[in-house]
């Protein structure tokens, strides 16, 4: 089902002009009531889209700096909701919304979620964290939109979890890749089984996740799994969202102009090419946002979709630019290495990357779990039993093949790896 009709299959010349009239609004708000833009693009006007590239960008530095109510272009009281991201370096940063960016927020999630199948009546779990991350309230409010049967669980309290979602037996589930297989995974132990919940449908977001997550999820919890994007400076989650063709998250291109540039050089990038993503807002109110570098990897598509949706698409995100490890002048994202670890069937879906900076030479080390299948083969955990290092041999080798570094691999005990209740932390950095 297509929620909006009208905005999501708009043919490409009128979105392109409609696009062009609310980057110029979105311009002349800005610059008229927010200082930090109106001294950095003063009496600027686009006459056509391409005319963007000409505007500097806006740092999340940007928004630290101006924190926390610096970037507002509405008197304070008009914004009716703050949201702020977790902030693990210093301040938090500060997303503001008036009564009418909320609606856009709905809006977008309505559409994210119908694409992804969600239906009215549906029975949603919610195992995103409500408060000041934007994923619970985010999905809750674009659910209710849609007339989902909301159940506000949050993150966290796995317990809770199984019972609500054993006893209300929920059409969907919402939640981080990592949290869903966690939640999964404490099930089995305590003797329930994650395929009889009955859930049709996984939305889930907030971190960057593989395609070798996907078929554990799908093939743990019976369902089909769908990515759903955002961040929380732009609006939150419903930035993006992937279709049932699943060939690309469409963004929600009508509030939120995406571009792609080179992550180093800040050049433009055509379609096609892989870069950091820059988005634009199209009709925020309270803290619009111009050119805003959004730090996440991805490649853009114009081609119209399968599904009949004519939105620009944009491939899953392979990382964050600041998560990219150069080690031995080797590039490498852990979603890279997730991809050759989850291709091999006997590891489990639970890694990490200790990246150690103490030597001259920073050194990578891989941790991974062996699955429940091969241990139960091997009568147990043991890193020596021959299967065991056999593996151990091989992950290395497909790793060095795919990332062109030789790495260090270890197949470490069974939960050994610490899980997450929202996003996952997959590099530990030691020095
Ligand atoms: O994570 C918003 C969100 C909540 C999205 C729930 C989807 C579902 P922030 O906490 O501000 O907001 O973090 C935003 O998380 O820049 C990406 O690096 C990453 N991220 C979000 N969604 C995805 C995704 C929320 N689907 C940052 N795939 C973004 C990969 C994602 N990374």
């Amino acid at each position: 089902m297509i929620w909006n009709v009208e905005a999501e299959t708009m043919a490409g010349r009128a979105r392109e002009r409609l696009q062009l009239e609310r980057v110029q609004e979105t311009l002349r708000w800005a610059v008229a009531r927010v200082p930090f833009h109106r001294e950095r693009l003063g009496a600027v006007t686009i006459g056509e889209l391409a005319d963007l590239a000409r505007l500097p960008f806006v740092h999340k530095a940007d928004l630290r700096d101006h924190y926390p109510f610096g970037l507002l272009a509405v008197p304070r009281g008009e914004v009716v909701r703050i949201h702020a991201s977790s902030g693990t370096r210093g301040k938090p940063t500060v997303a503001a919304y008036t009564a009418g960016d909320l609606d856009v927020w709905r809006e977008v999630m309505a559409r994210a979620l119908t694409a992804a199948g969600a239906r009215r009546g549906d029975l949603l779990h919610i195992a995103f964290g409500y408060g000041l991350f934007t994923g619970g309230l985010g999905f809750h409010d674009g659910a209710e939109r849609v007339g989902m049967t909301v159940v506000p669980v949050s993150s966290g309290n796995t317990t809770r979890h199984h019972l609500l979602l054993q006893d209300f037996q929920p059409d969907a589930i919402a939640a981080t890749p990592s949290f869903a297989l966690h939640l999964a995974e404490t099930l089995a132990e305590h003797g329930g089984k994650p395929r009889e919940l009955g859930l049709r449908l996984g939305l889930f977001g907030a971190e960057p996740w593989t395609d070798g997550i996907r078929t554990a999820l799908e093939r743990t919890f019976g369902l089909r799994a769908f990515d759903i994007y955002g961040l929380s400076e732009i609006v939150g989650p419903g930035v993006a969202g992937e279709c049932e063709t699943r060939e690309g998250l469409h963004i929600a291109d009508d509030h939120f102009l995406p571009e792609i540039v080179d992550p180093v050089s800040g050049a433009s990038l055509p379609s096609g090419r892989e870069g950091e993503l820059v988005l634009t807002t199209l009709t925020k109110r309270a803290m619009p946002l111009i050119r805003y570098r959004t730090g996440d990897i991805t490649t853009l598509t114009v081609e119209p979709c399968r599904c009949g949706r004519t939105s620009a698409r944009m491939a899953r995100i392979k990382g964050r630019s600041d998560d990219m490890l150069v080690v031995k002048g080797v590039n490498v994202y852990p979603s890279e290495v997730e991809r050759t670890l989850l291709a091999l069937d006997e590891l489990a879906p639970h890694y990490q990357l200790v990246v150690d900076r103490g030597t001259t030479l920073a050194r990578l080390e891989v941790q991974v779990e062996p699955g429940p299948a091969l241990i139960a083969r091997c009568g147990g955990f043991s890193p020596d039993h021959p299967e065991i290092a056999a593996l151990r041999r091989r992950a290395a080798d497909q790793l060095r093949q795919a990332t062109g570094l030789s790495v260090e691999l270890t197949i470490v005990a069974p939960r050994t790896i610490p899980r997450s209740e929202g996003k996952a932390v997959r590099v530990i950095e030691r020095r």
